[in-house]
This record gives C-alpha cells, structure tokens and sequence, in this order.
C-alpha cells in the first residue's frame, strides 16, 4: 500500500491564541479582541502541504460556533467576553491517508496574575494593554506515512 515501513515522519505545530483589551471600546460582551490560530513554527513551511482544513470549534454562546479554514492562515478571530476551550480538529489532506487530529486549546484573556505572598494590592505594573499570549508547541508523528504525504513534508 506504498505506505513506509518502520519511518515515523513528523510535523512540529505552534497553536494558541492571542487576546487585545477593547479598552474604552469594550461593551458588556465584547470585551477582548482574540485570534485563536495554528501555524508553523519553521516560518518556510508552509502547513497547507499537508493540511486541507482545520475546523475550530468555539463556545456555543458564538454564532456559527464551527469555523472551517481552507487555507492559511489558519486562524479564527473574534470578540468576546470569556475564556474557554476550544478545540482545533485538522484534517490532513487526502493523500496522507490520515485521520483527523484534534487539538483543544484554552483562549485566555486575561493575564496571570504573579502570586505574591502577601495581601499587598496588585502591582501597579500590570499593564493591561499588553496582548495576553498563550501559545503552546506541539508535533504531529505519523507512523508508516504514505510516500507522497511524507515527501511533501521533508520538502515543505
Ligand atoms: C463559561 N468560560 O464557562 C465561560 C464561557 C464564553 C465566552 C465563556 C461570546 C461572545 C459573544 C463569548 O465571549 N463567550 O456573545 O459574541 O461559562
């Protein structure tokens, strides 16, 4: 079945989300500005090779809670409220013979506070204009790879 005997191929993956105070433009329930994506860490690789769509599941309190993207970049942006988690399903393209891979990620908004060990008030240096970033760092191996699926990913 030209598949690849005992060869793992493998494909490192950075996803997260990144989240803008609206400030005085805020109202009840939009409060942050977010972009929840996956991207290449390798900035030459381009992840299309491999990946037809990713499906992102978000909160049911959004509408139209499922967002599919057919190219890069593979991103959703929204505004909101809360945190929560959503999830990131990637289905890779047909040649790999693969099945879908899910990925679930938790949108933060707001920063961690330090901890401090007293009651003292919160450190006036907290700035929040700064983005909240929350990025995590990930690899997809497949096992036995199809030929063609694992060429397109040595070549990028
Ligand atoms: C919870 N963490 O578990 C919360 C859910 C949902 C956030 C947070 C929707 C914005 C809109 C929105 O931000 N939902 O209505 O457009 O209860």
């Amino acid at each position: 079945t030209n598949r690849l005997e005992n060869t793992t191929t493998c494909l490192p993956l950075a996803y997260g989300s990144i989240a803008f105070n609206l400030g005085p433009q805020a109202d009840e329930y939009h409060t942050h500005k977010w972009t929840l994506y996956l991207r290449s860490p390798d900035k030459s690789f381009d992840l299309s090779v491999a990946i037809s769509k990713v499906v992102f599941q978000l909160h049911p309190s959004f509408a139209q809670a499922t967002r599919e993207v057919t190219e890069p970049p593979f991103e959703v942006t929204e505004s909101g409220w809360g945190e929560f988690e959503a999830s990131l399903r990637i289905i890779w393209r047909e040649v790999a013979e693969e099945r879908s891979t899910v990925l679930t990620h938790v949108i933060k908004l707001y920063p961690t506070r330090p901890t401090v060990p007293t009651a003292d008030p919160l450190p006036h240096n907290i700035n929040t204009t700064e983005p909240v970033v929350s990025e995590k760092y990930d690899e997809v191996v497949f096992t036995n790879p199809k030929m063609e699926f694992h060429k397109l990913l040595q070549s990028g």
